[in-house]
């Protein structure tokens, strides 16, 4: 936790995130300036340094070596270049997290969303009075929020639900209380973008955490939060009447801000697909299902999978109606899925070095702009 003081115009290194854990990291290499993303483009990095935006470029050396490449987030050290020159990057700090996704290309490798941030904010829009079920199901998905939930904890970062649009929505409160009751322990606040419902709240949430993210769907109000947080008009935010209509973004790339009242924050295009990222020693979700981990110590197998196995703590406490039997029937399908992408992720690996090993230096993609609707 690190609390980032309120800033009046240009930010400094500080106001940008670069507590001690960073500027011990760059202690070791002199004669380079240290600076964090704030967007990417094409493979242009646009860097602030706390006293000037710069363009910049990977270096050669990085190029071939990194196997993750900067992303928007990252504290880099760069080559010491005059105002406004393009700069290289020759250095990527070591990271406190890095929010992945699986790439929505067929390679399915990891994409890299966000790094070192402490808080994700999931957004989700509430269902205007009188909207079609249907709507509100596309919108405010339990299920679609533990994806996300999973990969927040993996990163690792704190993870808060935000339902915006509340000033549409009469009954806000129930649908917030009955979204807590389906995560099972992830806070969910109630926000309007439009009318400034919980935004002090969030305001403070962000200046306590250091850098929030926010992810979702395109249309739930991201931008639109952005630029209540930010108190202007610095994200284009789209029209009302397409704002339902699926696969179109209003946000292309991601973007990191720093806000007034301290702290920063990365606006990201709208996600429609949400891969999970298999890690080899990860926490597999613990975190999001916690209440059905804790369960399962009381399993009489140690490697239950809580399907048929007698002696069940966990199908016994869906029978007792404590747990819904669609939040089980979700963990085994993230299961499935992770276990899939760890096979998958073996094979991709085994193909990169096989590449390697014949001389061929892969070029890793810069993760500009997003790809889906
Ligand atoms: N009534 C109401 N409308 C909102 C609110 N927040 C956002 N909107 C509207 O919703 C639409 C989409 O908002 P954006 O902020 O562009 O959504 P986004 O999540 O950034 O979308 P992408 O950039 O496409 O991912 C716009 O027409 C906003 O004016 C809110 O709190 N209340
Ligand atoms: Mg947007
Ligand atoms: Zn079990």
């Amino acid at each position: 936790m690190q609390c980032l003081q309120p800033i009046e115009s240009e930010p400094s290194l500080s106001d940008l995130g670069f507590v001690s854990f960073f500027a011990e990291q760059a202690r070791a290499f002199a004669g380079l300036v240290p600076a964090r993303v704030v967007s990417v483009e094409r493979g242009e990095f646009i860097l602030h340094t706390g006293t000037a935006r710069k363009r910049a470029v990977l270096s050669g050396k990085l190029l071939d070596s990194l196997s993750t490449p900067p992303c928007v987030g990252d504290f880099v050290l760069a080559l010491d270049t005059s105002e406004g020159a393009l700069t290289r990057i020759e250095h990527v700090l070591e990271r406190t997290s890095l929010f992945q996704r699986k790439s929505v290309d067929p390679s399915g490798r990891p994409q890299s969303i966000a790094a070192n941030i402490d808080l994700a904010l999931v957004v989700c829009a509430l269902p205007p009075d009188g909207a079609d079920p249907h709507a509100y199901h596309h919108g405010v998905n339990p299920r679609r929020i533990e994806r996300y939930l999973h990969a927040i904890a993996e990163a690792p970062a704190r993870a808060l639900v935000l339902l915006n649009k509340a000033d549409l929505c009469s009954d806000a409160e129930r649908r917030v209380a009955e979204l807590e009751a389906a995560l099972g322990g992830v806070e969910v606040w109630p926000v309007s973008a439009e009318s400034g419902l919980g935004i002090e709240r969030l305001e403070a949430a962000i200046a306590a955490s250091g850098t929030a993210v926010l992810v979702g769907s395109s249309g739930v109000g991201k931008s639109s939060l952005t630029n209540r947080l930010l108190d202007r008009a610095a994200q284009p935010v789209g029209d009302v009447r397409s704002a339902d209509t699926r696969g179109r973004h209003t946000t292309t790339r991601r973007e990191l801000f720093v806000l007034p009242q301290g702290g920063v924050l990365i606006d990201t295009p709208g996600m429609r697909e949400f891969g999970l990222v298999a890690h080899e020693d990860a926490a597999q979700g613990e975190a999001v299902f916690s209440e059905i981990e804790a369960l399962a110590q009381h399993c009489h197998f140690r490697d239950c999978r809580h399907r048929d196995e007698p002696g069940c703590a966990v199908r016994a406490s869906v029978a007792r109606g404590e747990i819904s039997e669609a939040r089980l029937e979700h963990v085994h399908k993230l299961e499935k899925e992770l276990a899939w992408q760890r096979a998958q992720q073996g094979s991709a690996e085994r193909r990169a070095t096989r590449k390697r090993s014949k001389g061929r230096a892969r070029s890793p993609r810069a993760g500009g702009d997003d790809d889906d609707g």
